[in-house]
């Protein structure tokens, strides 16, 4: 005898997508997804910005469930990316389990179930929450004295406006990440001027970002799927960058320019916010709530604390799929997220026979496992002194330091002693099937 565990899953772009494929495929069919805009696609429905453009190679960014091997370019676009997910969607039969436009305000956890509640007043009840919610997720608006009054458009990367004319325009582009460099190489080719603000010193290098992938490796990799991974390299990068750069510190903005340090006065129409992500807000400004009330602001409130990525001591029957420590430069999302969803559906299958109602990861294991992972990065360059979007408010490196078969062992096991559990329900003497 078994139940049906109900689940939510937050977020649908690539972490929400694999967590509800993956659930659905292991037997689960009470699964709805949940996502704030207005279509399904994450990171890749929100970015639209001149230029945008995955720094992974097409054929290393893609779902193992769901290969496809005739990209039209070596590094695709973010419409291509867009496209690719919502036909992943359809062919896999999510698109009637994706409610849109479904912001949640709220998640709570009392009396062993979860109460999710969105914006606009809907209410979900689940047995388990996923949260897929992603992390370059929050924009990073900077406080720059003036910027409100400044009278053109002020625009952020993901946040673009497609209404905003930059034909002719002396646009500054402030910030020089990738999304930066990829902004200024396009926007570039119809501008009057380009001044690009960059703080910190960055280096670009060429790759070929705008071509068309060979019709031989299409023709490979339909004929043998699996040469996939060994057919790039990941470069972060961009072609053609051609702007002046400024890289004394911005003063202030006035209504028709920016002012620099040096005194000078840079007159400008538009002004593009290539400044980043708050990275570890994750699921905030979400007002999560789990045992005992304990808020999630309050837990995190020096940095993001998970156990192997997937849970948070303090909230039971609840994961996250590409949460805490999840992002890599070596490891693909996609495959992380698969392993992660596999973990969860794991803990599914222990619930829906009645070996526990509820579930929870304990300190001490998430202590350890944080432990062991940040001393893992002190010899990495990540722990150098480099600031970067990583980095957390408590200075420990947000990253995977472990390599592709640790990650895969780590989300193969349950070790039951790192968990606590609850069992109240008499469901396997009852018999219940719900
Ligand atoms: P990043 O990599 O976080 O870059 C943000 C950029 O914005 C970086 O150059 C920052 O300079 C700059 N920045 C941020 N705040 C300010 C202020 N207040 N003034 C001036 N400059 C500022 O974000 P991206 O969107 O480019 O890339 C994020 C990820 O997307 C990337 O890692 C890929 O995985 C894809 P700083 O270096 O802090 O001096």
């Amino acid at each position: 005898m078994s139940r049906s565990p109900r689940v939510i899953v937050i977020g649908a772009g690539v972490a929400g997508i694999t967590t509800a494929h993956v659930l659905i495929r292991r037997g689960f069919t009470d699964v709805t997804i949940l996502e704030k805009g207005s279509a399904a696609g994450g990171v890749w429905h929100w970015n639209k910005y001149p230029g945008l453009t995955c720094d992974v190679p097409s054929n290393l960014y893609q779902f193992g469930f769901a290969p496809k091997p005739d990209w039209e370019r070596m590094f695709a676009t973010g419409p291509q990316i867009k496209a690719y997910l919502n036909d992943v969607i359809d062919e896999l039969g999510l698109r009637s389990r994706i409610e849109l436009n479904a912001e949640v305000s709220s998640a709570v956890f009392n009396d062993g179930e979860w109460t999710v509640t969105l914006a606009d007043g809907r209410v979900f009840v689940a047995d388990f929450v996923v949260m897929a919610t992603g992390v370059l997720h929050n924009p990073q608006v900077p406080d720059i004295p003036g910027l409100d009054t400044f009278t053109g458009p002020v625009v952020h990367s993901a946040r673009w406006d497609d209404t905003v004319e930059t034909r002719g325009r002396r646009i500054a582009v402030i910030g020089s990440g990738s999304t930066g460099v990829q902004l200024v190489t396009a926007l570039q080719r119809e501008a009057d001027r380009i001044v690009h603000f960059s703080r910190t010193p960055q280096w670009v290098m060429w790759a070929p970002m705008d071509r068309r992938q060979p019709r031989l490796v299409t023709a490979l990799l339909t004929r043998f799927p699996a040469l996939r991974t060994g057919l790039y390299q990941t470069l972060l990068s961009g072609s053609g960058f051609l702007a002046e750069v400024v890289d004394t510190p911005i003063v202030s903005v006035t209504p028709d320019g920016i002012i620099t340090d040096d005194g000078v006065v840079h007159p400008l129409d538009m002004i593009v916010l290539a400044t980043g992500f708050r990275a570890h807000d994750y699921m905030r400004p979400m007002d999560l709530r789990g045992r005992d009330g304990v808020r999630i602001d309050d837990v995190w409130a020096d940095g993001p604390r998970a156990y192997r990525m997937s849970a948070i001591p303090g909230f039971p029957n609840l994961f996250t799929t590409l949460g805490p420590n999840s992002p890599t430069g070596s490891i693909s999302l996609q495959y992380t997220a698969e392993r992660t969803a596999e973990f969860i559906a794991g803990w599914l299958d222990r619930f829906a026979t009645g070996e526990f109602d509820t579930v929870e990861v304990t300190d001490e294991a998430t202590d350890d496992f944080l432990a062991a992972a940040n001393s893992a990065m002190v010899p990495t360059v990540w722990a150098t002194g480099c600031d970067s979007w990583y980095l957390t408010p408590a200075g420990d490196v947000d990253l995977w330091p472990y390599d592709r078969a640790t990650l895969t062992a780590m989300l193969a096991e349950h070790r039951d002693d790192h968990f606590r559990f609850t069992r109240t329900s008499e469901l396997a003497e009852s018999g219940d099937d719900r």
